[in-house]
């Protein structure tokens, strides 16, 4: 079994992610009104989002992209180097989290920080993702890593929690709250509303490269974005961000029992929100 960094009964990856950090994070870390926040449950398309963002701020050129690595463009805060680099830097800040609302610096609450949160069916993809690294203890099925991930015993805790406690936030003015599924299906009309959100105003060329830079198959290739620069001990064979990239993969891995299973803790957690709410099939 992989070890963890327990921080209030949730587990999180051992390598990285330290305690003391995390604390940090929580009690200490001061967010700026001009900073960015992407949030997102891991797996959610939180590097395509990144490199999204990454591209409307330099209106479609990719040399930062292309120069620098991804969590070095918007660092993890609840990571060690991520809150290193931002603790150092003057903001602004873009910066990325995975972390439960009740675990993020209680000074966004009360800033004018914009937070974009990104949301997705992340099961399979997860399944593969922590299998494939020593992060997280591998389940012997995708069978096993269901049941774990429906009561929550999984890195940085239940799903429906993150997302109930998050979309908390979708009245305020500060808060975009975008799904994966929605960015495949209209790619373009996801960067539009991100340039509204962000008061970027992009001509029509630089739109059509942030489309071009930001892409599977581009950022698939960029080593600065697909994670080929991970440290080599902390990943098994078969590790890859960069899989497959779609929507809707449960169809093609779940067994009846595991979509009804999956069905029935969905419609206990999520009740309260508005039907049609969520995107995914
Ligand atoms: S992580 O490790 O939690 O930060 O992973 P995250 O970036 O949130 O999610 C990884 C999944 O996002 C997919 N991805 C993309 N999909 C479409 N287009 C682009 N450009 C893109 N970039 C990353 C990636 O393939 C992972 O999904 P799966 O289903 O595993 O392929």
């Amino acid at each position: 079994m992989s070890d963890y960094t327990w921080f209030e009964g949730i587990p999180f990856p051992a390598f990285g992610v330290p305690k003391e950090t995390l604390q940090n994070v929580c009690n200490k870390f001061v967010v700026k009104e001009e900073d960015l926040i992407l949030l997102t449950y891991p797996k959610s398309g939180t590097n395509w989002l990144v490199e999204i963002v990454c591209l409307i701020q330099t209106k479609g050129d990719p040399k930062w992209t292309q120069s620098l690595p991804i969590w070095d463009r918007s660092p993890w805060i609840e990571t060690d180097i991520g809150y290193d680099i931002l603790i150092k830097k003057k903001g602004p800040w873009l910066m990325t989290s995975h972390l439960p609302m009740h675990l993020f610096s209680k000074s966004l609450f009360s800033s004018k920080a914009k937070v974009i949160y990104l949301i997705r069916d992340v099961l399979v993809s997860g399944y593969y993702f922590w299998g494939n690294s020593i992060l997280a203890k591998k389940p012997d099925s995708l069978g096993t890593y269901v049941e774990w991930f429906l009561k929550g015993n999984v890195l940085y805790g239940s799903w429906f929690e993150h997302i109930r406690a998050w979309l908390t936030m979708r009245e305020l003015d500060n808060f975009l709250l975008l799904y994966y599924e929605d960015m495949k299906k209209d790619t373009m009309g996801t960067v539009k509303k991100i340039c509204d959100f962000l008061g970027k105003k992009l001509e029509p060329d630089e739109l059509d490269l942030v489309l071009k830079y930001s892409s599977f198959q581009v950022m698939k290739e960029n080593n600065m974005s697909n994670y080929s620069l991970m440290e080599k001990e902390l990943i098994l064979p078969g590790f890859t961000l960069m899989r497959k990239g779609t929507t809707g993969d449960w169809k093609n891995h779940f067994t009846v029992a595991q979509a009804e299973a999956f069905d029935k803790v969905f419609q206990e957690k999520m009740a309260g929100f508005p039907p049609g709410m969520f995107l995914w099939e």
